[in-house]
Order: C-alpha cells, then sequence, then structure tokens
C-alpha cells in the first residue's frame, strides 16, 4: 500500500497503511458546532468556518467505507443532570451567552440527547460505525476510544472534524503521545477563527511531524482507492 503524500513526511512513517490497521476519526460534527442556533452559532462566530469540512469529510467516508477502514465518530456532550460537566466550563460558556446545559433554539447546549448535540444528518454515523460519548475536548478522556482501537489492533488515525484548534488537537496530541500514527486533513477540519485553524495545522509540521503530519481529502482518497 503506497502512503499518502503529506507534509512534512509520506504518512504513516513505517508504509503500513491498511483499512485493518487505520481508522477514519469524524469528531464532534454536531448541530451545537456546526448547526444554525447551535453552542458555536451562539457564541457569535461564523458558521460557515465550521460548515466547511462537510463536504470533504463526506467524500472522505465515502472511499474509506468503501475500502473497509474502521470509521468512529465522536460526541461531546454532558449528562443531563450535569454532573460531569466541571463548573468552570460551564461558567466560561454563560459568560459569553452560550452557557453548557441552558435551553437554547437546539435545545440544552451540549446536553446528551438534545438536538443540537446530535451529529448533524449529512455525517450521521451508519449502523455499526462507534460513536464515542466525551465530556471533554479530547477525545482519550473520560472515553472507551483507546480500549476501541486496542481490541481492533489500529495503529493509525485520520483525524476529521472540529475544531482543528481544541476538540481535534487536543486528540491528536494525546494520540500522538500513546503512539498512535496520526495524519490530519486540512480540508476536513475547520476552527471558529481560519488563523487558529491554520496556525493548529503548522503545529503539526514542526519538529519533524511532532504530533503526526498533515494532507488533504484528495490525496487520502487518492492513495486509499489506488
Ligand atoms: C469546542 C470542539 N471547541 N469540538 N469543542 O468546544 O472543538
Amino acid at each position: 500500500m503506497p502512503t499518502v503524500d503529506s507534509n512534512p513526511y509520506p504518512w504513516p512513517y513505517n508504509g503500513d497503511l491498511r483499512p485493518q490497521n487505520t481508522v477514519i476519526l469524524v469528531i464532534d460534527m454536531q448541530i451545537d458546532f456546526c448547526g444554525p442556533g447551535g453552542y458555536v452559532d451562539q457564541m457569535g462566530y461564523d458558521l460557515s468556518l465550521t460548515r466547511a469540512p462537510i463536504e470533504p469529510i463526506k467524500q472522505v467516508l465515502e472511499a474509506a467505507r468503501a475500502q473497509g477502514y474502521h470509521i468512529m465518530h465522536t460526541r461531546e456532550g454532558h449528562r443531563p443532570d450535569l454532573a460531569d460537566l466541571p463548573p468552570n466550563k460551564r461558567w466560561r460558556s454563560q459568560r459569553i451567552g452560550a452557557g453548557i446545559g441552558d435551553t437554547g433554539p437546539c435545545g440544552r447546549i451540549l446536553v446528551r440527547g438534545e438536538p443540537g448535540w446530535d451529529i448533524i444528518p449529512e455525517l450521521y454515523p451508519l449502523p455499526g460505525e462507534p460513536i464515542i460519548e466525551k465530556p471533554g475536548k479530547g477525545s482519550f478522556y473520560a472515553t472507551d476510544l483507546n480500549l476501541l482501537l486496542a481490541q481492533r489492533n489500529i495503529q493509525n488515525i485520520v483525524l476529521c472534524g472540529i475544531t482543528t484548534d481544541v476538540c481535534v488537537h487536543t486528540t491528536m496530541r494525546d494520540a500522538n503521545d500513546r503512539g498512535y500514527e496520526c495524519l490530519i486533513l486540512s480540508d476536513c477540519v475547520g476552527a471558529t477563527d481560519h488563523g487558529n485553524h491554520l496556525a493548529a495545522l503548522k503545529m503539526v509540521t514542526m519538529q519533524g511531524g511532532v504530533f503526526g503530519a498533515v494532507s488533504d481529502s484528495k490525496n487520502f482518497i487518492a492513495t486509499i482507492t489506488q
């Protein structure tokens, strides 16, 4: 299997790219992060930035599913009684008018089971694709993601989703520390600030690929479909 044309090195480092050892991890493509009336919209950020990755992710998923790659999804949210919501996280969100747990146009913000918390219809997981429920920014913290990856002998993680500089980056950094070989697809991620998106991508490429490598949907699809 050939490697993916990536920066700063052809990915994965060991040339071992197979559907069996590789997962496409789609992070937090929820209405609260990219839908009208959701958390990000309530904070006043430009939704076009967090919606930009929808179409490229769709194409990656279509190609990856056809080739038999593992697909997993994450969803950030809290218990309805907010027992897993740190008070400082709630306080910070309230002071900018989008209080986590408060009721907005899409129901209670970032609360499990509410309309805004769910994954957008365009990227809804297919039956059998695991959804990781996470209370924090990282996908490993207080979840069973590591267990699911280990059970499937997965070594490579392809990161898609939102936001580039927060949940995607936190997950990539943690995955890298755990020894996973990570690739972030630049057009399959988006942030609430375009400068932060670009900076987050650049950070990955420092020190010879300090957290892994950066490519895009075109390069990735071209590699896995040849
Ligand atoms: C944030 C996320 N930004 N999915 N969550 O709060 O990046």
